[in-house]
């Protein structure tokens, strides 16, 4: 990202032409960045509530006196029960010095709770690692040689543009781009087949793929033989999914299993852009297991153009001990402190504590995150912040609907303030971010307020203390070999550089499990007790699991990103919440029918857990049964107070623990 900066000001943000994977170009909502950091409402100076909980009415106070009450507050519960203090955080920024670093250092000092940050990828992390042993996937790069793209549960025009580029490249090289999204999203449209499956049944898919693929032997024995395991209990396993089944359990046309599966199998340049959307439901971790396996299958490794791709942050050889220091926590390695899962954290703020919980959560600090608007079974989560007996810190840019429960509202600094180190979750290139402007009023980064809460509760620990720049050196192991003569002053003076890496990655195997194979078979799962193949498990809330619930509650519903925002990020930038407009619900014409809803009618969202309301669009790019609500909005922003998330659920994934946002069953009405 380059900066433009007019007295002290950074008046536009822009990409960095040299940059190959943005090639000068930033999505919209980040292009408007610069509105965003000198926002009128952008947080100056720390603040102390003065109202009740909630109501989000705060007086100024300095820095010093911010540092002692907290520090006041935190040492009592320390000395007491660490564990009652809780770090919430996770994708304000994701850079490894103001996201993992100081704030990690400090609360493992501490013997606080730890955070199982799996509110987005942690099924399809899990995936991943069972299969490939790691977030490994093929380079960016190329997708644009290859001839079929499968864009299998992601909306790379709204959530990863960069990416798209590529894919409209190999289109006007004629490759075939089919979506695979329950919804015709601004994506979907674009491609030349849109395969609408039922949400949370991309398993099912993938295993009736591989039936036909198998039974019509279109595999690669070579790759099979060389770079595989347990392929044998993975045939009887697919026994189970003849196209037929599938068709039903899908709902779609047989023949359109069959046809993708012929497509697939004779296509060696044949690429999965698989994304996060696919596996936020409970069975996202076995399906991204199954698809995995697909590439493996027919070979299509073997060739740079031909792979899969959901993550390739594995490739960054991030130090992540260096950066957080496990081993500050105190009884470390014997003894680690409890974790709790973010997705649960209603339910975890609103535990009494006992022998297995632990302690009840009588502080949580919360940065680069804001779970009141983002994280699931919302009035659970409200409840939680609600508490008169929870003490709150909020380290943030805005009074989000989050900062509105603090105690303590800290103003922390963007990107274009501080120093960090960024991997990707799509491209190879790593990236230093070096500051542009001065922070903004009195804000501070991140690292600084937990250095400066670190010595206001007199914590003498070296690494507590270390500078950004320090912490910025140590990001990443610079002797790995995909790094080769790079270090920090390299990065940092160019912004940017690529990892040395070969370009079909995995074409001679190369996979990081302990077997070092493709693992259609993980005996890591066995061991654990888990089914060792991948299966299709149906949603949590479906007519399969849960019949009573579907009478009750017949929609399914997503809430995938808005283009304008970033989760709940730039809701508040009014240029980009005027584009979006206002909440709005897409129905199929059918389910609208039914309950007399028409185009434009105001209706509520609603099941057991709570109830939203949103602008009814009466459009066939839901398909029948499924309601779409794109996210995700501020709830004070939002007519009603109230967003997507009053609906999601707390259950969480089959493997990683992940959330099940789009796992969730409704009833829609006129308001
Ligand atoms: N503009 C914008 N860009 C973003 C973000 C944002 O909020 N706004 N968020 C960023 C973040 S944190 C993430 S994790 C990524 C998310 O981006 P993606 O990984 O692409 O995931 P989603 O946008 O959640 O969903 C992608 C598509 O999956 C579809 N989908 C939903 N359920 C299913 C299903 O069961 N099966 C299949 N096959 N498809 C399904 C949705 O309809 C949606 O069109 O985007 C990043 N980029
Ligand atoms: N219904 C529904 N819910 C979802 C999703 C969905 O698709 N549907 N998507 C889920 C996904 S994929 C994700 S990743 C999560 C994301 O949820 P979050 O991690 O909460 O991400 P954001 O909503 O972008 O909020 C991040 C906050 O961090 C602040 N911030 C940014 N940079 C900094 C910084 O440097 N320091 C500090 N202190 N604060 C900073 C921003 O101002 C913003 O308010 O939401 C999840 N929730
Ligand atoms: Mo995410």
């Amino acid at each position: 990202m380059r900066v433009t900066i007019e007295n002290g000001r950074a008046i536009k943000v822009t990409g960095d032409p040299d940059h190959p994977p943005t090639q000068g170009v930033l999505c919209t909502k980040v292009s408007r960045y610069a509105e965003r950091v000198h926002h009128p409402r952008r947080l100056t100076t720390p603040m102390k509530r003065v109202g009740r909980k909630g109501e989000g009415r705060f007086e100024p106070i300095s820095w010093d006196e911010a540092l002692q009450f907290a520090a006041t507050r935190l040492g009592e519960i320390a000395s007491r029960a660490p564990e009652a203090l809780v770090p919430y955080s996770y994708a304000g920024t994701m850079g490894l010095v103001q996201g993992d670093s100081i704030a990690q250092r400090f609360f493992h000092k501490l013997g606080a709770s730890q955070l199982d940050r799996t509110i987005c990828a942690a099924a399809g992390a899990a995936g991943l690692k069972y299969t490939y042993g790691a977030s490994l996937g093929m380079l960016t790069e190329f997708f644009r040689e290859s001839e079929v793209i499968l864009i299998w549960g992601a909306n790379p025009i709204a959530s990863n543009l960069h990416f798209w580029t590529h894919a409209q490249e190999a289109k006007r090289r004629g490759a075939r781009l089919i979506a695979i999204d329950p919804y015709r999203s601004l994506t979907a449209e674009k491609c030349h087949q849109h395969i609408a499956l039922r949400p949370g049944t991309d398993g099912a898919l993938a295993l009736g793929i591989m039936h036909v693929l198998i039974g019509e032997d279109r595999l690669d024995h070579a790759y099979i033989a060389d770079h595989t395991l347990g392929f044998e209990a993975l045939k009887a396993r697919t026994q189970d999914y003849p196209p037929s089944r599938v068709a039903s359990i899908c709902g779609i046309d047989e023949s359109v299993i069959v046809e993708l599966a012929r497509l697939y199998g004779s296509t060696k340049k044949a690429a999965i852009r698989l994304n996060y959307g696919m596996q936020r439901v409970r069975g996202g971790g076995n399906a991204v297991r199954a698809i995995a396996c697909l590439p493996a299958l027919t070979g299509a490794w073997r060739e740079r153009a031909g792979g899969l791709l959901l993550s390739s942050s594995g490739w960054a050889p991030v130090d992540t001990a260096a950066l957080m220091r496990p081993d500050l926590m105190p009884g470390w390695p014997a003894k680690q402190s409890r974790v709790i899962n973010m997705n649960a954290i209603g339910d975890a703020l609103m535990h009494h504590g006992d022998e297995t919980f632990g302690p009840k959560v009588e502080a949580i600090v919360v940065y680069n995150s804001n779970p009141v608007a983002v994280a699931p079974d919302s009035a659970r989560v409200a409840q939680g912040f609600a508490r008169e007996d929870l003490f709150t810190i909020v380290l943030e840019h805005f009074q989000t609907d989050t900062a509105d429960y603090a105690d303590l509202l800290l103003p922390a600094t963007t990107q274009l303030e501080h120093f960090d180190v960024h991997k990707s979750y799509g491209h190879t290139h790593v990236m230093a971010n070096v500051p542009s402007i001065a922070p903004v009023g009195d804000a501070r980064p991140n690292t600084e307020i937990f250095r400066g809460l670190a010595r206001a509760m007199g914590l003498d620990e070296p690494a507590l203390y270390e500078s950004d720049e320090a912490v910025a050196s140590q990001a990443l192991r610079w002797d790995d070999e995909t790094l080769a003569g790079c270090d920090w002053t390299a990065l940092k003076n160019n912004g940017w550089q690529r990892l040395n890496l070969p370009d079909a990655p995995l074409a001679n195997g190369g996979f990081r499990t302990p077997s070092g194979k493709c693992e259609f078979y993980s005996e890591r799962l066995e061991r654990e007790g888990v089914d060792p193949v991948p299966d299709y498990l149906p949603p949590h809330e479906s007519i399969e699991a849960a019949p009573e619930l579907a009478a009750r509650y017949p929609l399914a519903m997503i809430s995938p990103p808005a283009r304008n925002f970033l989760n709940s990020t730039f809701v508040n930038v009014d240029s980009l919440r005027s584009t979006e407009g206002e909440p709005h619900l897409d129905i199929h014409p059918a389910d609208a029918h039914t309950r007399s809803i028409a185009d434009g009618e105001q209706v509520r969202v609603f099941n057991d857990r709570g109830s939203m309301q949103a602008r009814a669009r009466v459009t066939d790019r839901a398909r029948e049964g499924l309601v779409v609500g794109l996210s995700i909005w501020w709830k004070k922003l939002a007519p009603d107070g109230r967003n997507a998330n009053e609906v999601t659920s707390q259950a969480l994934t089959d493997l990683g623990g992940s959330a099940t946002f789009y796992d969730c069953l409704v009833e829609v009405e006129r308001v």
